[in-house]
């Protein structure tokens, strides 16, 4: 790692604007464990995690991070990286185990504990309703596919509302439909494991009309709260000059970005989407939904970490991923931070957005402690401080940008990687569940105390 201390595009330090919100972000699924514990019913994701070959080395959420337990201790980490908030996510099947229905009350009271430790800390809480664990008993019955999870969902938001109400400062709907959707439904990559295009089709719109249903039920109980979405977006590029990669590259935007986007803020599909449904392949919309799903929201929470560079297909809408040389993380995922300044910039350009939240950035790496105990995470030290570099330089283009969250607090279960990939600033040993703070980690509290990248750049390799 090589420090060069007179960077020369840079005199000084790079200040954020004052109150600018220095998070870090986790999912329930991914760190809590304690799966049969307290009254939880299993999620998607416990049905799926057990059928051999979906995830990699057959690993589940069982355990995960023992974050259920120690989260006391977690918060206290959270404390010494300087956070201001913590992004984490409720469990739905802790809160309403069988989908609809019954509350469990213990569900209920570790969320509790949670936003009081971290209220104790000075940590604001930011939670987000839902991060893909939809209880297995509403699956059973169609799960996405079926509009009667939406008004379940709505249920569920009533629930958490009144018990969290304001002690949350901000409330996030859903993290990525796209995810959810698309490779849940579409490809089958994640729970449910679904491989059927009209079932995406279908579980995209119940999801966007499930936001739709909780925005004013999350304001009536929350009044002081703030309430927003989060999007997984990338930034579009053209493989080439031509007129058939441009035109691939903005079909990529539509077919990917647009078609949460137009519905969330203008009440429609975007064209693109609409042209590329096949016949079989029908939005369930009801009459009044498009209106419903546009309910204003507060924020757009953006997860940002990779672009997509296309090149044309004949016959293929958004035709295809190229991989241009560069630098690449154990993902395979391209580091390329400047498609996070083209995506704020585009966005704040093409909607009125009040409020963005970079909720998720980061980069895997799979670095363990050295002899002396530390992680040294020079990719992912580099990554964070070229993201906010261009976070930064988009705030100075005018984008309403209030707050970042590193993606993640610690190393944890991801998903069909299974504990392969770490994303963590925090290092989990998953057989002693010991901590370290990697130089990520330090790095970043002394950003957030300091609310300003500080004057000199690391270089990368
Ligand atoms: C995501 C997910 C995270 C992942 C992260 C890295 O919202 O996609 O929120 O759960 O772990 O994106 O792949």
């Amino acid at each position: 790692m090589t420090i060069n201390r007179q960077s020369p595009e840079q005199n000084g330090p790079l200040k954020f604007p004052p109150n600018f919100v220095w998070g870090s972000a986790t999912a329930a699924y991914q760190i809590e464990g304690a799966i049969a514990e307290d009254g939880r019913k299993p999620s998607i994701w416990d049905t799926f995690s057990a059928i051999p070959g979906k995830v990699l080395n057959g690993d589940t959420g069982e355990i995960a991070c023992d974050h259920y337990h120690r989260y006391p201790e977690d918060v206290a980490l959270m404390k010494m990286l300087n956070l201001g908030a913590y992004r984490f996510s409720i469990a739905w099947p802790r809160i309403v185990p069988d989908g609809r229905g019954a509350v469990n009350q213990q569900g209920l009271d570790f969320y509790d504990r949670l936003t009081d430790k971290l209220l104790e800390a000075g940590i604001q809480p930011y939670a987000t309703l839902y991060h893909w664990d939809l209880p297995q008993a509403l699956e059973d019955r169609g799960g996405w596919t079926n509009r009667e999870t939406a008004e379940a969902y709505a249920e569920y938001a009533d629930v958490v509302s009144r018990r969290l109400g304001d002690r949350i400062s901000s409330y996030t709907t859903f993290n990525e439909p796209w995810c959810s959707a698309v490779l849940g439904y579409g490809l089958g990559i994640h729970a449910p494991g679904k491989q059927d295009r009209a079932a995406q089709v279908a579980a995209t719109h119940h999801l966007l009309l499930a936001h739709g249903l909780a925005v004013p039920i999350l304001r009536r109980n929350a009044p002081k709260a703030e309430v927003g979405i989060t999007l997984n977006l990338w930034s579009f590029d053209p493989a080439s000059d031509s007129a058939a990669d441009r035109q691939a590259a903005e079909e990529g935007y539509d077919l990917d970005n647009r078609a949460y986007l137009d519905p969330l803020f203008r009440g429609k599909y975007p064209e693109t989407y609409l042209n590329a449904l096949a016949p079989d392949e029908t939005i369930p919309v009801q009459a009044g939904d498009l209106e419903t799903m546009k309910a204003p929201i507060d924020f757009l929470g953006i997860n940002y970490y990779i672009r997509h560079v296309r090149q044309a297909v004949p016959g293929i809408p958004g035709g295809q991923d190229v991989y241009p040389p560069g630098i690449y993380t154990t993902m395979d995922w391209e580091v390329y931070p400047p498609g996070l300044y083209d995506l704020l910039v585009r966005l704040n350009n093409e909607y009125q957005i009040r409020k963005i939240y970079i909720t998720e950035n980061g980069s895997s790496g799979e670095e363990g402690p050295d002899e002396k105990g530390e992680v040294h995470d020079a990719l992912r030290l580099y990554y964070l401080q070229e993201h906010l570099t261009q976070a930064h330089r988009a705030i100075q283009q005018g984008v309403p940008l209030a707050g970042y969250f590193a993606w993640s607090l610690m190393d944890n279960y991801e998903w069909a990687w299974g504990y392969t990939r770490r994303f963590g600033i925090v290092y989990v040993d998953y057989e002693t569940q010991q901590r370290i703070i990697k130089d990520s980690g330090h790095w970043y509290a002394r950003v957030a105390a300091s609310n300003a990248l500080p004057d000199y750049r690391v270089i990368y390799p």
